[in-house]
């Protein structure tokens, strides 16, 4: 299986973020995508390209202008304003306040975000820029007719939506792919979710469509990050009525449980017609994952890459979460042998 990996993504180094009510460092942290890099190279997974430079015409198919223009500046607005640490935002419009976006960089920060975990720093824009290219690549080459292919990228983004960031994702990767192979001739292209939380970006990018299916497992919103999406009921509109699948697990849940949720979530991507498959691929589903609450072991990954092997489309992995650092490379890297070996 081809891997697609910028170094760029160091470029996202942030200092701290608001954690469990503490400035912490980060738990997404560079060292991430090298240790899964480290691991593709170690089992000898296949080649491995850097991206290609894709333009902003895929990102502004997918996000909006005015919050793609705020990325582009918000790190240069920041440091305007005499600061040189890390960006974040500190209050949100509520119930029965204004959405109106300010002119001040720290209401825009607060306007395009949705909470206070996910750094902006100078190198921001240029790796979640890379990180989306290396999500495009990937569906190109799917597009070209690769059974797989997967994009290592860092910055995540599935909770990234039209217009606003957070849970450490700033572009949405999958989304982005997905829009890419719809524009490359696949009619039909199934999105499924496996990290730890809710997809909640993706969801909403999708949610009224019926040419993009969205299907997630994670953590139930009732106790679990981003809180406020992830319900089982919800299940599409418009259009897009009957295209999105949620299926929120509480905390504890082990791999039984949830392998039927993944079993279940196959057959609705079958039923739907998917003619290729994007994966958001997080593995803070691990039990030792140091913010999550699920039960998985590593060797589990393995079976999870044989299922998806089983719906029998062109598949493009797009990594996504896991902070069990020691673990990642060996975790991720399991689901794609489980793939390749169910060939
Ligand atoms: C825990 C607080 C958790 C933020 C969690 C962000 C999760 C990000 C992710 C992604 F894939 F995007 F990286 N705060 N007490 O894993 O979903
Ligand atoms: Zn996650």
């Amino acid at each position: 299986m081809l891997t697609i990996y910028s170094e760029d993504h160091k470029l996202q180094d942030g200092k701290a973020e608001l954690i469990d009510g503490q400035l912490l460092p980060p738990f997404e942290m560079p060292r991430r995508a090298e240790m899964v890099l480290e691991r593709v190279r170690a089992v000898g997974l296949g080649d491995i390209l850097e991206p290609d430079d894709h333009g902003v015409a895929p990102l502004e198919a997918v996000h909006d202008l005015r919050y793609l223009s705020f990325l582009a500046a918000a790190w240069g607005d920041w440091v305007k304003t005499g600061r040189e640490h890390d960006a974040l935002p500190l209050n949100w419009a509520i119930r029965g306040m204004r959405a109106i976006e300010p002119e001040s960089i720290d209401g825009k920060l607060s306007y395009f975000s949705f909470d206070a975990g996910t750094p902006i720093t100078h190198g921001t824009w240029r790796a979640a820029r890379a990180s989306a290219n290396v999500a495009l690549t990937g569906a190109a080459r799917v597009a070209q007719g690769a059974r797989a292919v997967f994009s290592l990228c860092r910055p995540p983004g599935h909770h990234a939506a039209r217009d606003y960031y957070g849970g450490y994702c700033f572009l949405n990767n999958a989304a982005i792919a997905a829009q890419s192979l719809r524009d490359l001739g696949a009619a039909k292209v199934a999105i499924l979710d496996i990290d730890y939380h809710h997809g909640n970006g993706t969801q909403s990018i999708f949610y009224d469509r019926d040419d993009v299916f969205f299907a997630s497992l994670h953590g139930h919103p009732k106790q679990e990050f981003p809180f406020f999406l992830g319900y089982e009921d919800e299940t599409g509109q418009g259009a897009g009525a009957g295209c999105n699948a949620n299926f929120p697990m509480e905390w504890g849940t082990g791999f039984e449980r949830w392998f039927g949720a993944l079993e279940e979530a196959g057959q609705r991507i079958r039923r739907f017609g998917a003619e290729a498959v994007v994966v958001s691929l997080g593995v803070d589903t691990y039990k030792d994952d140091p913010i999550s609450q699920f039960r998985l072991d590593s060797e589990d990954y393995l079976r999870v890459g044989r299922q998806i092997a089983g719906l029998g489309v062109p598949t493009l992995f797009v990594m996504e979460g896991g902070y069990a650092v020691e673990e990642i490379g060996v975790n991720a890297v399991n689901v794609l042998s489980g793939f390749e070996e169910a060939g």
